[in-house]
């Protein structure tokens, strides 16, 4: 990594391959079979619905963006154009009281994010219909998405439909579902919010050693004795787990999207079917830890000169690794070599 790509990386962010952009979340819009529109809606003197062909006649933008997905990837210098949000808003008459932004997607779960309206102009929002050139793919949002440079891309909101404004704030739906971190500096490592569970509660838990089905978000476990805990389809995101021994723990379907497992025992852990977007397993011990259908974008083996263990009981299959980003990738085939490759386990 060149000194100007290390000085645009956010803090516990890794480069994603060059021309590769993960796709997360909703794969594709709701259907329909109406021509896509843009509607600005809420704390305004009157309504708007601009058709694609409508929004043609707006000022063109291109910026340069970095994106930052919450699940520690990064993309930078993405060529994008579209409308500026500044641009759009000049068509219409705020009202006074106006101060945060809804962006609403044509989604089955009508997914959306918001900001506060300084931050949205300040960050220059852009509603993208390109990148590189080439109309947006659907997967990554098009026609249309808003995209907010210098924020986590969960504001970023794909098959934009709805761009509402309003006196009051509305989570939105990562923000509201999982306690994504509201503002979402990356600089800040704004990814989650304070968590709400009480330490009495927590402390049961972890005495009883059952997470399973529980919603946990960012429960702190650092240091646990946690041999053999249940903690199958568990919300675990954020979850902390530094130097805890979770020997022969069963992680199977569990959310532990940016759990923290620097340096603990999870020998023959069970992460089957598991999502570790982002998890951090540098210095962890994974003899026998069985990795199956694990979801591994933005996962991390090691850092400063702090690998993970494996053994040949690793199961921990090449069709898995290629979610790495290419440094991390490399790390695990590095640590494969290590063990005996003639008995190594594909799963
Ligand atoms: N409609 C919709 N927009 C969405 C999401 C989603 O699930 N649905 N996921 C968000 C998250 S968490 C991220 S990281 C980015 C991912 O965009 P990409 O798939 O183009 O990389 O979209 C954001 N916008
Ligand atoms: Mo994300």
């Amino acid at each position: 990594m060149n000194e100007t790509n290390k000085s645009k990386l956010p803090p516990g962010q890794q480069l994603v391959a060059p021309g590769k952009w993960p796709v997360i979340g909703e794969q594709k819009p709701a259907h329909s079979s109406d021509p896509w529109t843009l509607r600005l809606t809420g704390a305004i003197s009157q309504s708007f619905t601009f058709s694609l062909d409508d929004l043609v006649r707006f000022p063109r933008t291109n910026l340069n963006v970095d994106i930052h997905c919450v699940t520690r990837w990064s993309k930078l210098d993405v060529p994008v154009s579209g409308i500026l949000l500044s641009d759009l808003l000049k068509a219409v008459e705020v009202a006074e009281g106006a101060r945060f932004v809804s962006f609403i997607s044509r989604s089955t779960r009508n997914h959306s994010s918001s900001l506060s309206i300084s931050t949205a102009l300040d960050s220059k929002t852009i509603v993208a219909t390109h990148v590189a050139g080439s109309p947006l793919e659907v997967e990554h949002g098009g026609p249309l998405r808003n995209i907010v440079p210098g924020r986590y891309f969960y504001k970023s909101v794909k098959w934009l439909t709805e761009i509402q404004l309003s006196e009051q704030d509305q989570l939105g739906f990562w923000e509201a579902e999982s306690g994504y971190h509201n503002n979402a500096d990356p600089w800040a490592e704004e990814r989650y919010m304070a968590p709400t569970l009480d330490r009495r509660t927590a402390g049961q838990l972890i005495e009883r050693r059952d997470f399973s089905g529980k919603d946990l978000r960012s429960i702190d476990c650092d240091q646990r004795e946690l041999v053999g805990l249940r903690a199958t389809g568990a919300l675990l995101r954020d979850g902390k787990f530094r130097h805890a021994n979770l020997t022969a723990a069963d992680f199977s379907g569990a959310n532990l999207s940016n759990a923290h497992f620097q340096g603990a025992n999870l020998t023959k852990v069970k992460f089957v079917e598991a999502d570790l977007e982002g998890a951090n397993l540098a210095g962890a011990r994974l003899h026998g830890a069985d990795f199956s259908g694990a979801s591994l974008i933005g996962a991390s083996f090691g850092e400063d000169n702090l690998a993970a263990t494996i053994d040949d009981n690793t199961v921990l299959p090449d069709s898995l690794l290629i979610a790495l980003t290419p440094a991390q990738f490399e790390l695990v085939q590095q640590l494969k070599r290590t063990v005996s490759p003639d008995s190594w386990s594909e799963g």
